[in-house]
């Protein structure tokens, strides 16, 4: 039947976006917009990527440009513009910065996609996705950040790498706020169902647990310019394979809390199941007394950050 391809717009074309493309090209996942406020790069990306549509064997289409226009009935909307820090330029004039951006973006989408589902990728992530929940004013099953995905999987490569094992038997979970305050569940990482902590000694698990919080750092360190984009786009589209093929997988995602956890109103790392309909239900798993004040500890973090932004963009 014609018409009946998927699409999935990724608003903001740099590296985590063209990135996330090719991820879903390669995937044959869906039809692609890429927007820009660069029109020319957008555009200019698409191009690039269509052109390689008959060497994947793939059908899809790639448009891009910078008028919202284009992305009309998205199914799924992936949200990862954002300027990255220059010189001179303080934390809280970047989150400004990042916050009006996303702000424009939301207030510019909506009314083309009444029904679309939200990723946002942009950092700081916690914040962006909750300021994104606040001008779409959608139900939270519609509306999602990705960093656990992205932070389990380096956490996963890590030990993979550590244990010299497969990554496929390695199951391991990563809850929290994205930055500092995450955290890597030692006491839910099994190696092909056995517990990390017999084939790890102490040393090793916190060794990879601080590498995990650092793992993008140590690639910004590496690359000098520019950040991890590869993994991250790859997250999305795992995101994105859940939501448009109704897989109902249990991903780490940042969702809106309204009770679970013991807390409400907060947009915050947990294991999610996502299917068809997006969020379709957060899974709270049992925390051990040190486990949940880091927990807490890292949604105080995320709420300090939302107030932040929020009184900078009052008074801006
Ligand atoms: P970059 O390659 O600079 O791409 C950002 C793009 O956004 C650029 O092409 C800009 O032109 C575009 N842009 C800026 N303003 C607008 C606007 N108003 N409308 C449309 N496009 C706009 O950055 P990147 O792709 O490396 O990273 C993008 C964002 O993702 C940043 O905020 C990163 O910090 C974030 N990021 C998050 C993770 C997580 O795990 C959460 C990982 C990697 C990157």
């Amino acid at each position: 039947m014609l018409n009946q391809r998927k699409k999935v717009s990724i608003i903001g074309s740099g590296f985590v976006g063209s990135s996330c493309a090719t991820w879903i090209l390669a995937r044959d996942l869906a039809d692609i917009c890429l927007i820009d406020v660069n029109e020319g790069l957008a555009k200019g990306k698409a191009l690039d990527l269509y052109s390689a549509s008959p060497n994947m064997s793939s059908d899809i289409s790639v448009v891009g440009g910078s008028d919202y226009s284009l992305t009309e009935n998205s199914s799924v909307i992936v949200i990862t513009a954002g300027l990255t820090r220059k010189p001179g330029m303080s934390r809280s004039d970047l989150l400004l910065k990042n916050a009006e951006i996303m702000k424009d973006i939301c207030q510019g989408i909506k009314p083309y996609n009444p029904s679309a589902i939200f990723i946002i990728v942009s950092n700081p992530l916690d914040a962006m996705v909750s300021l994104a929940h606040q001008i779409l004013k959608i139900p939270r099953e519609r509306i999602l950040g990705m960093a656990g995905v992205l932070d389990s999987s380096r956490f996963k490569a890590f030990i993979a790498e550590k244990l010299r094992v497969s990554t496929k038997d390695i199951s391991a979970l990563v809850l929290g706020g994205h930055g500092d305050s995450m955290l890597p569940l030692i006491n839910y990482t099994t190696v092909g169902g056995v517990p990390l902590s017999v084939l790890m000694s102490e040393t090793e698990q916190k060794d990879i647990v601080e590498r995990t919080k650092k793992g993008g750092e140590e690639i910004v360190s590496l690359l000098k310019t520019g950040s991890a984009h590869y993994a991250p786009a790859l997250g999305v589209v795992e995101m994105l394979s859940a939501i448009l093929k109704d897989q109902k997988r249990i991903l780490a995602c940042s969702a809106l809390l309204e009770s679970e956890y013991g807390e409400r109103g907060v947009f915050v790392g947990v294991p999610c199941l996502l299917g068809g309909k997006g969020l379709e239900k957060i899974i709270e798993i049992p925390l051990n007394n040190e486990e949940e004040a880091q927990f807490k500890k890292s949604v105080k973090s995320v709420r300090d950050l939302v107030k932040e932004m929020n009184q900078l963009l009052k008074k801006s």
